[in-house]
């Protein structure tokens, strides 16, 4: 088998895709050059049944499965592995018969209403940090399973494993189950020093330690795809390997950073902005200001923030698509920049836009209540949107340089929303820094290069970020207009009481 090419499934919120890597030598020994090729993308639509959001686990297999069909056609013998990475928090429950126990949740579903502030009224928010490390996120997979318990005890009885849902796709593909440390981290159960679960947290909880299987590192063969899928689809038992399974950890192992201190905002459905550092940060700051230090590739930590992203424009747009108006995200990001400047902004992370039904009118009640113009044309609530977001980035940005006491020249932003060229622009121009966007399928390529460090071709992050530099485009957004930039800056934070 000559692995020159390698499969990268990689699961959003709003879509997955799956994308080739092949690795070309350019004209001298040491330049490498990567390249990918999207040969499958689907949307990935969750399913109301009855008062409950699911994800639709069994049709992402499917389409998995077509993903690796088509690669095995295109690629024949140089396929080398197959890593998947998805979306945080949500998880499968496994029965003692290895058969998946119910549909897993989507973390937007209303079950964990209440039950963070309930668990922290019993256990601690600061022990609950200590031990952790993490962000206070309604949809954790602590409050998850606290709500199972609650609610559906004879689930969590039956309940043999759990696994993270990239940990349950594996599972499917080679019927071994394995749980991937950078996911794991999202739990709100990893400890951030020891990497390990954290028994205490686990027995207050009253949870078993059997049902979590021991962290593995990223960029380990974790089986190979089982007999039953290679009779099903015709193809080799190709080796799947662990990746920075957490899509947001491989996003930014594909940030194009030079050096070791660079700020990230990896930009799709949700908006993490945050920066590297070889250690967690926990101090009192850190959890007043709700930062979290999740898992990265290679014994990083992630000291980020969520941000609540192009959801709101993805959840506006699926209003307006309801009552029938079909603007594309170009069409809406063009309304956007014909309307008026600096009229009214939202915070972004107000309870009232995680999951609201209705996105526009959550919007307009927020302005509103807060004495703003209420804006009511498709450009006027995006405008407002996309201000919002870039004067959140700055906000969360100088708060992350005051926890790590570091300078940042500017920002790097990768994923599908860097396409929203005015939202880059707002960035740059909120922030008063350059903003360097690119590469748009950040987690794919992440995930692409933590397969090849698993074939041994880098070693390090540094090598691997080198390459990713030379191989995919950057544009570079300059700030303009500061002056008034500056000024909307004041009045948002007035808003956003901060
Ligand atoms: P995820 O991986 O979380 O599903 P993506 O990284 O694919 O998300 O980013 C999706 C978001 O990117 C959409 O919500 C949309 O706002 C934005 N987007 C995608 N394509 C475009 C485009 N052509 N123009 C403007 N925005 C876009
Ligand atoms: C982004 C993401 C983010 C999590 C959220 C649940 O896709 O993984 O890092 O907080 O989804």
């Amino acid at each position: 088998r000559t692995a020159q090419s390698v499969l990268a499934i990689d699961l959003g919120a709003g879509s997955g895709r799956a994308v080739i890597g092949r690795l070309t030598q350019g004209g001298g020994p040491d330049d490498l050059r990567l390249s990918m090729e999207e040969i499958h993308r689907f949307p990935n639509d969750p399913v109301r049944v009855g008062k409950h959001l699911h994800w639709d686990i069994l049709r992402l297999l499917h389409e998995i499965k077509q993903a690796i069909l088509k690669a095995v056609q295109l690629e024949g013998d140089r396929l080398g592995s197959i890593a998947i990475d998805s979306w945080a928090v949500d998880f499968g429950l496994i029965g003692t018969d290895g058969q998946l126990l119910g549909n897993p949740y989507h973390y937007r579903d209303h079950h964990t209403d209440g039950v963070m502030e309930e668990v922290c009224a019993r256990l601690g928010r600061e022990r609950i940090f200590a031990a952790s490390g993490l962000q206070f996120l309604q949809f954790n997979t602590i409050y998850q399973l606290a709500a199972l318990q609650a609610q559906q005890p004879g689930l969590m009885d039956r309940a043999d494993k759990l696994l993270m849902i990239p940990d349950l796709l594996r599972y499917f593909l080679t019927g071994e189950m394995h749980s991937e440390y950078t996911n794991a981290s999202t739990t709100q159960l990893l400890n951030p020093v020891t990497r390990t679960w954290d028994a205490g947290l686990l027995s207050d909880l009253g949870l078993s330690p059997s049902l979590l299987l021991p962290p593995q590192a990223s960029g380990i063969r974790a089986g190979t795809l089982s007999p039953e899928v290679c009779a099903e689809l015709g193809v080799p038992p190709i080796p799947v390997v662990t990746v920075g399974e957490h899509d947001t950890a491989s996003a930014v192992v594909a940030v194009p950073a030079e050096g070791k201190d660079f700020a990230y905002l990896s930009c799709g459905t949700w908006s993490l902005l945050g920066t590297e550092l070889p250690a967690p940060v926990l101090t009192e700051q850190a959890l007043t200001w709700n930062f979290t230090n999740e898992g990265g590739v290679q014994g990083t930590t992630r000291l980020l923030k969520n941000i609540m992203g192009l959801w709101l424009v993805q959840e506006s747009r699926r209003a307006w698509e309801k009552a029938g108006s079909r603007l594309s995200f170009p069409q809406l990001v063009q309304a956007a920049e014909s309307a008026a400047p600096f009229v009214s902004f939202i915070d972004p992370d107000d309870d009232a836009f995680l999951n609201p039904g209705h996105m526009p009118e959550a919007i307009q009640a927020y302005c509103a209540r807060t004495g703003q113009p209420v804006p009511a044309s498709e450009g006027e609530i995006i405008r407002c949107v996309l201000e919002s977001l870039a004067l959140k980035y700055r906000f969360v940005l100088e708060r992350t340089e005051r926890l790590t006491g570091k300078r940042f020249d500017g920002l790097h932003m990768v994923g599908g929303g860097i396409q929203n060229s005015l939202l880059c622009r707002f960035t740059a121009n909120a922030l008063q820094r350059p903003v360097w966007a690119g590469p748009v399928e950040g987690s794919a390529i992440g995930n692409i290069v933590v397969q090849y460090m698993a074939l041994g071709v880098w070693n390090t992050l540094h090598e691997a970020r080198q390459v990713i530099r030379s191989s995919f485009p950057v544009r570079t957004y300059s700030p303009e207009n500061v002056d008034g930039w500056a000024e909307a800056y004041e009045r948002f934070r007035g808003i956003i009481g901060e």
